[in-house]
């Protein structure tokens, strides 16, 4: 496939920010929600290269991730969504930007399930199929181990049961083809998500719309991370009940119509949030209402 580089100049693109997404596959659902939550509309149609934003002066492209740290080195386009796993493996001139939050796995090494592994030094000598090559021969200089490498583009989690490996190091995430396979993981490498990444000689004015999506961005994280809560407070706990909760500020407090209560209004992350649940009911609050935020922009 080839995509006309001299689009990238200034003039020649209208001076849209291009930015590469997966055609098909795990991602790509992902990346266009993301968009559409940032206020960004695409019109995707079925086999298209590329598309238009129709809001925002963006432009998609449509392509396999392995190509996506490529394409963005070579300032073919500005900017991509793909797999931490793909930028460490395709090793290229780009810069990661900022984590997405989806797209989430490990890329591990996992043997058969019968045999005891004690540490790297079990896979002295084996030999190890794996679709991240580059990835794994790092692994193994850094645990000064000596095992053959075994490329090879798909269904890596066959190999040791038809005698083409001693062990794996591929994705993982639920683990469930791990276990059908009859193997077990053994080592963690990378932890692994979506993530932005950049030309590094982005010009500036591009730079400036990069910023706009990554200030929506950060909101929309930071909105799903977050929840708003209400509730009643008696108010002769209210400052115990407003000491539990952080906020952006301050909690809002507001007089309920009977006499002796407050309304309290705040904003609870995702971790604290069952924890600071618990200590809230201690303390007398009732009605606990718990709300999505759709973005959120400090
Ligand atoms: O066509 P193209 O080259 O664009 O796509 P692809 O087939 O190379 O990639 P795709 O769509 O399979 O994955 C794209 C990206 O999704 C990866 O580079 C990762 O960043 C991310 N991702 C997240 C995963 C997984 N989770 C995952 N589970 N990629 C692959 N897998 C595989 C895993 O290796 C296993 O074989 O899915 C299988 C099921 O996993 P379990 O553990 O849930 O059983
Ligand atoms: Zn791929």
């Amino acid at each position: 496939m080839s995509i006309d580089k001299s689009s990238n100049s200034p003039l020649g693109d209208g001076g849209k920010l291009k930015l590469a997404i997966q055609k098909s596959g795990r991602l790509h659902d992902d990346s266009i929600r993301l968009l559409k939550e940032c206020g960004i509309d695409i019109s995707n149609g079925v086999n298209k290269l590329k598309a238009d934003a129709s809001n925002f002066p963006l432009e998609v492209f449509f392509l396999r991730d392995d190509d996506i740290p490529q394409y963005v080195e070579d300032g073919v386009a500005d900017i991509g969504f793909v797999g931490e796993n793909v930028v460490f493996e395709k090793n290229k001139k780009v810069e990661i930007v900022e984590k997405l939050g989806f797209g989430k796995c490990r890329l591990s090494i996992a043997i058969r399930k019968g045999e005891t592994y004690t540490d790297a030094s079990f896979l002295e000598g084996k030999k190890i199929a794996t679709s991240y090559p580059v990835i794994l021969e790092k692994y193994l200089k850094d645990n000064k181990v000596n095992a053959e490498i075994h490329e090879i583009s798909g269904s890596v989690e066959i190999a040791p049961g038809i005698g083409l490996a001693d062990a794996i190091c591929d994705l993982v995430s639920s683990g469930s083809t791990l276990f059908m396979n009859g193997l077990k993981e053994t080592e963690i490498i990378l932890k692994s998500q979506a993530v932005l990444i950049k030309d590094k000689n982005l010009d500036p004015e591009k730079q400036k719309i990069l910023d706009k999506i990554i200030f929506r961005i950060e909101s929309v994280k930071k909105a799903k991370n977050n929840k708003y809560i209400l509730l009643n407070a008696p108010n002769n706990n209210l400052k115990e009940i407003i000491s539990l909760l952080p906020g952006m500020k301050s909690p809002t407090v507001l007089p309920l119509a009977e006499e002796g209560w407050s309304s309290v209004h705040s904003v609870l992350s995702e971790e604290q949030f069952w924890d600071i649940i618990e200590q809230l009911k201690a303390a007398g609050a009732q009605g606990i209402l718990v709300v999505p935020i759709e973005k959120m922009i400090i």
